[in-house]
């Protein structure tokens, strides 16, 4: 006779995945429920895991790619077999080509189906397509192999440069039943997923050498730099160097962007006329103009503008991607800049103190920095009816100046770019924006993750055409009462509303939406603050107490629709553009 206390006790695929997140701090899941994974996201909950569901999958996954950024964890997105798991691999794709650690883990259907190629429900060879878009891809088959699934994907995801990881479960492997003991012990909890890589002494001195050789140089920091959170050592190394310093769009606030040394509004000055540039955590692609051009100093688009660079990065295949890298130092950021400051310091004791960067050099720049900053401040200072970027941005600006700790979120093309250069951050990863590709679609995901993350009060600053494709998220907004705040700038369109339709027939022009609409009533139909804002001080009320009440909020800030300019400032990329250059 078997009695109870005899039977072994059993675990399952679901619990052994449940349990390998939560052993290895992963304790919050974003996705969406459906077959196979629907008990799986009860169970999740069960079990105490925050199990966020959301509208659509490519936004679970760009709030768990950016849940990866903010917490150096890899943000789990858990999607549906076929359609669902194709939604997900946008924002996998887009985590990867940003550094962001993510996994993305999605049901799939049955392998011998699949294989054969017979016609399953949502058949799709998943593995095979997610490989060549993301940093690594596992499949799982069974339950014993969960644990090393789940260790192989946290590794993947956080160490070296970081990426999205796809895991592949199959629908039977849930199922799948196991003694308890032995899956307990299955699991790995994984030691130093992301070990540090400390810099050759010998690459650390030639950064040195060469950064000391300069007579104009500049730092450059991006999102590298912010993920990384060595934010008082690379401000120390920024400080103790007296250089002039460029914070790429998500390494705003870095250092506060009120720093005496950020060169940010001498950006076209900077460039050019810099002739040692140290990079750290930026890759030069197209944001920075691949190194060369005239952006640099260049004679035509593809020329050498005759800068010397010095690069830390943890990918040693980054240096020499676009231009030569006279000085690579590979590492990861925090051990770099400890070890430059270290050295730097040790030189400054035994009696060789760092050579400050020229008056001459400074003041060029503090000079081009005044007249801009000048130049803003009148454009700042009007107040047109109807509003424009500038003078709702002005509001915005002060917002963030009076709550430094909110979450900045920002997509679209004018209401990026206008943004970027208006709204000034005082800590690091508070701005969180369309990154490497320039995404849209981004907004409400990241949104949501950054409120989840942070606990506190999340901006969202959106351009209209960048809000529609993640519009429907405020629901998730409004069901998990979450304190967000999303201002649509709303000027009839993309880049404007005032295009027509050549032909005088009956459909408006490609670029135009429905005139006058009325975002707002989209967080009202779901419980949430909806206001109608015409003038910045309408606008900046409603903020203000969005950012009091924390309430669910949506702004339907109404922009002028013949303000901003085609792609904002990234018109030249246009082909007709470039024809005409
Ligand atoms: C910057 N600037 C300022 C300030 N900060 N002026 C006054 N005060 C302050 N605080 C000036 C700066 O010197 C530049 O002027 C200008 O504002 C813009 O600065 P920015 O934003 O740093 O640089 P820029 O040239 O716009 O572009 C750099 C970039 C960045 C390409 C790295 O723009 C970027 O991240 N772009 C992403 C675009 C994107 O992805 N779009 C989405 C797709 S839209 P000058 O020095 O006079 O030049 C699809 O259509
Ligand atoms: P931005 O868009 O701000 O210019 P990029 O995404 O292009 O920044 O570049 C980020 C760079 O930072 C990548 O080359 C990546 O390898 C690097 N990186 C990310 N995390 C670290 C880290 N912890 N240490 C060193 N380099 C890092």
């Amino acid at each position: 006779m078997t009695t109870d206390t005899q039977t072994p006790v059993q675990t399952d695929g679901f619990h052994l995945l449940i349990d390998a997140l939560k052993l290895n701090g992963l304790d919050t899941i974003y996705g969406l429920p459906g077959i196979p994974i629907t008990d799986l996201t009860r169970m999740a909950q069960a079990e105490g895991m925050r199990m966020i569901s959301f509208r659509h999958e490519q936004n679970a996954g760009n709030a768990a790619a950016i849940a990866g950024f903010l917490t150096q964890k890899p943000g789990i997105c858990l999607t549906v077999s076929a359609p669902g798991f194709l939604n997900g691999l946008n924002a996998l794709t887009n985590a990867t080509t940003n550094c962001f650690p993510m996994i993305l883990i999605s049901g799939s259907s049955e392998r011998e189906i699949v294989d054969l190629q017979q016609g399953d429900y949502e058949e799709m060879d998943q593995l095979a397509i997610a490989k060549p878009l993301c940093k690594a891809a596992f499949r799982v088959l069974n339950a014993e192999d969960i644990g090393v699934g789940v260790a192989r994907a946290i590794r993947a995801a956080v160490s070296g440069r970081p990426g999205g990881v796809y895991l592949d479960l199959p629908a039977k492997l849930f199922a799948q039943s196991m003694d308890a003991a032995a899956g307990k012990a299955s699991l790995i909890k994984v030691v130093d997923p992301a070990p540090r890589q400390i810099p050759a002494p010998d690459a650390v001195q030639r950064g040195l050498d060469l950064l000391k050789s300069a007579k104009r140089p500049l730092i450059i920091l991006g999102k590298g730099a912010a993920y990384a959170q060595a934010d008082a050592d690379i401000r120390a190394l920024v400080e103790k160097t007296g250089i002039p310093y460029l914070p790429m769009s998500m390494a705003k606030g870095l250092l506060p962007d009120t720093h005496p040394q950020s060169a940010a509004a001498a950006r076209s000055y900077v460039l050019p006329e810099a002739d040692v540039v140290l990079i750290i955590g930026a890759r030069l692609n197209w944001l920075l103009s691949h190194g060369k051009g005239k952006t640099w100093g260049g004679k035509s688009h593809k020329d050498w503008g005759g800068q010397k660079f010095v690069q830390i990065d943890i990918s040693p295949q980054e240096a020499d991607s676009n231009v030569r890298i006279d000085a690579p130092v590979v590492g990861d950021i925090g051990s770099c800049v400890a070890a430059m400051l270290n050295t730097i310091n040790a030189a400054g004791s035994s009696g060789t103190p760092w050579p400050k960067p020229s008056a001459d050099w400074l003041g060029a720049i503090d000079e081009r920095k005044s007249k801009n900053i000048a130049k803003m401040g009148e454009t700042l200072a009007k107040n047109p009816t109807p509003m424009n970027y500038h003078s709702a941005l002005n509001v915005m600006r002060d917002i963030i100046k009076t709550n430094p700790d909110a979450m900045l979120v920002n997509e679209g093309a004018n209401a990026l770019d206008f943004t970027r250069s208006i709204v000034d951050m005082y800590q690091p990863r508070k701005r969180i924006d369309v990154g490497t590709w320039g995404i849209m679609g981004i907004g409400m995901g990241f949104a949501v993750a950054a409120a989840v993350v942070s606990g506190g009060p999340v901006i969202a600053v959106e351009g209209d055409s960048a809000f529609g494709f993640s519009g429907m998220e405020v629901e998730t907004i409004c069901r998990y009462n979450l304190p967000v705040c999303v201002v649509v700038f709303n000027n009839n369109g993309v880049y404007k509303g005032t295009d027509v339709n050549p032909t005088g027939g009956p459909d408006v022009a490609p670029t135009v939406f429905v005139k006058g609409a009325r975002y707002d009533k989209m967080m009202e139909a779901f419980g949430g603050v909806g206001v109608h804002a015409t003038t910045p001080a309408e606008l900046r009320a409603a903020v203000e107490e969005a950012v009091r009440s924390r309430k669910p909020t949506l702004i339907n800030a109404v922009i002028d629709e013949t303000a901003g300019t085609e792609s904002g400032r990234i018109t030249s990329l246009n082909p007709t553009a470039a024809k005409k250059k």
